[in-house]
């Protein structure tokens, strides 16, 4: 193609939005490896220093930097308190005032006795790369069976903090589940969403729990009822909205959501209902309305069992893809399946991963990255966008301000090598530097192409 004139540009607008929301595919994301070397994890969170931490599910807890530098020595190793076969190590979090207190919490299941804890344990007074294991205070525990234990822990927005139990129940192919009648059963610590206050390091309980009357019979941490087994939950950073994913017994995985503010005596269905479909209708607890979930897919019995297991993620509120904003990131462990899903305007779905081994659970950096846990590689990934080429033809017109030609949706037949800082809202920011051929078709690499 001759080359009429040539244009530097220092910043460039395409005129047309490519933002996901108006793109008919689903942007692809790649997970690139982040951290590895570890035996089953199940947990990466962060300290209010910008600090990782990664726990394996035998309990040895390691501190990672957030460029992924894995600390050779263990800041914790619970392993010897855990001592299970099954599952061990559910949810860690650290105090809001972490830095200051040094206090952090873990919910672990010992198998060898049946029972769940919730315990407090401290930073090493003078080395902060290590915590003390002596240092254990336990704040809760509950009797637990094979089957149905629960799931993370995790401060919500109001400071307090926040963690689920199963039903209790075994959970078998073929059995429809909650045999032992506790979703619904509100004096039951099972199958339930708890809040405890450890503002201070003890167990307190929040002024606005709604059981906290004296002798009541119903355990004053309870807030919500009617879960299954929620392994995974998660708070928008921003909203303070609750979503939780409920994995289903063999007919339906669900996705809930809470809006902020909303979470007291909710009903979440199980085992009256297994999704919008009832199970149990002799279960049901007349006294409460309950809260359909905002998403179901077809579970184990349905899906030539491919989906079979809900991990529920996060919404993405990072600062690198101003296009994923606002949007929930979840997954299934059975397809490794990842979704990305969205509920204003109007509710949207779409696959943007899937094949995805082991996908046991979702995590967030302090700056709004979202990781993904790998159980059987031992590996965190972390979400990047892939580097695709789009399709951008027009031509160019005048001046430093490129305007979408015409032929911009309707002819798709450029390749390229040009960095394009895709996720920029409303339209696409050429990177200083771009040159432009006026009356040429335009190349253009699009996506965040960091490595
Ligand atoms: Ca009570
Ligand atoms: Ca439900």
């Amino acid at each position: 193609m001759k080359l009429l004139s040539k244009y530097t540009l220092l910043f460039v607008i395409v005129l047309v939005q490519f933002g996901l929301s108006t793109d008919s595919q689903a942007q692809t994301i790649n997970w690139q490896p982040f951290a590895s070397g570890f035996s089953n994890p199940v947990i990466i969170t962060y300290d209010n220093q910008n600090n990782l931490y990664v726990a394996e599910n035998k309990g040895i807890i390691r501190k990672v930097s957030t460029s992924g530098v894995v600390n050779s020595t263990a800041f914790l190793n619970i392993n010897s308190k855990v001592v299970s076969s099954y599952s061990g190590v559910h949810g860690m979090a650290f105090h809001p005032n972490y830095s200051t207190n040094g206090y952090f919490f873990i919910k672990y299941y010992k198998e060898s006795i049946q029972t769940i804890f919730i315990s407090r344990f401290s930073r090493n007074a003078s080395n902060p790369d290590i915590a003390d294991l002596n240092s254990e205070l336990i704040l809760l525990s509950y009797p637990g069976y094979y089957g149905h234990l629960g799931g993370n822990l995790i401060f919500g927005p109001d400071g307090y903090l926040y963690t689920t139990t199963g039903d209790g129940a075994n959970g078998a192919r073929g059995m429809t589940g909650d045999e032992l009648m506790t979703g619904q059963n509100t004096r039951s610590i099972k199958g339930k969403l708890l809040r405890i206050d450890v503002t201070n390091g003890t167990l307190a309980f929040p002024p606005t729990n709604p059981h906290l009357a004296l002798n009541d019979g119903i355990p004053d941490e309870i807030i919500a009822q009617g879960l299954r087994n929620v392994w995974r939950f998660s708070f928008d950073k921003v909203t303070g909205d609750m979503w939780l994913g409920d994995v289903g017994q063999d007919s339906y995985e669900e996705v809930d959501f809470l809006p902020a503010g909303t979470f007291e005596n909710r009903n979440l269905g199980w085992s009256c209902l297994e999704g919008d479909y009832p199970i149990h209708s002799n279960y049901c607890n007349s006294g409460t309305d309950l809260t359909a979930p905002v998403h179901t897919y077809a579970g184990y019995n349905f899906n030539g069992h491919k989906n079979a297991c809900v991990i529920g993620g996060y919404v993405y509120r990072g600062t690198r893809f101003t296009g994923l904003n606002g949007w929930y990131i979840f997954g299934d462990y059975n397809s490794g399946e990842v979704w990305r899903m969205k509920l204003q305007p109007e509710k949207i779905i779409e696959k943007i991963s899937e094949n995805f081994e082991g996908l046991v659970s979702f995590g967030e950096s302090p700056d709004g990255d979202i990781f993904l846990i790998s159980y059987p590689d031992g590996i965190i990934y972390k979400m990047q966008l892939a580097c695709e080429t789009e399709n951008i033809s027009g031509i160019h017109t005048a001046n430093d301000l490129y305007l979408a030609g015409i032929n911009l949706n309707s002819s798709k037949k450029i390749n390229g090598n040009l960095r394009v800082e895709y996720w920029s809202a409303g339209g696409v920011l050429l990177q200083p530097g771009f040159q432009v051929d006026q009356g040429s078709v335009f190349k253009a690499q699009i996506g965040n192409c960091e490595n």
